[in-house]
């Protein structure tokens, strides 16, 4: 890759993001504070579908449960992922 392509990716890994996204919850881990949901694409990251662990409150985490189909926002920066918002999707 060019050296500008580079920067801009080092560059969007410090900033944090902010995307949203919809999925099911695979599983919840009260111990580690972590949501791990399935989620579709996320464009604003040029994410493709995958399942991984999102930070979480314990009230979030408390909200939801495994299999529950969820609409959530989060704010991504390197490798960390925090959900701000959740919500189970009717
Ligand atoms: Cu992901």
């Amino acid at each position: 890759m060019s050296e500008a392509e580079h920067k801009q990716m080092a560059g969007d890994a410090q900033a944090a993001t902010m995307a949203m996204a919809t999925g099911t919850v695979e599983s919840v881990d009260a111990g580690t504070g972590k949501i791990t949901i399935a989620h579709g694409p996320v464009e604003a990251l040029k994410w493709p579908a995958m399942t991984m662990a999102f930070k979480a409150s314990p009230e979030q985490v408390a909200s939801v449960k495994p299999g529950q189909k969820v609409e959530f926002e989060f704010e991504s920066k390197g490798m960390d992922s925090t959900i701000t918002r959740i919500a189970p999707m009717k």
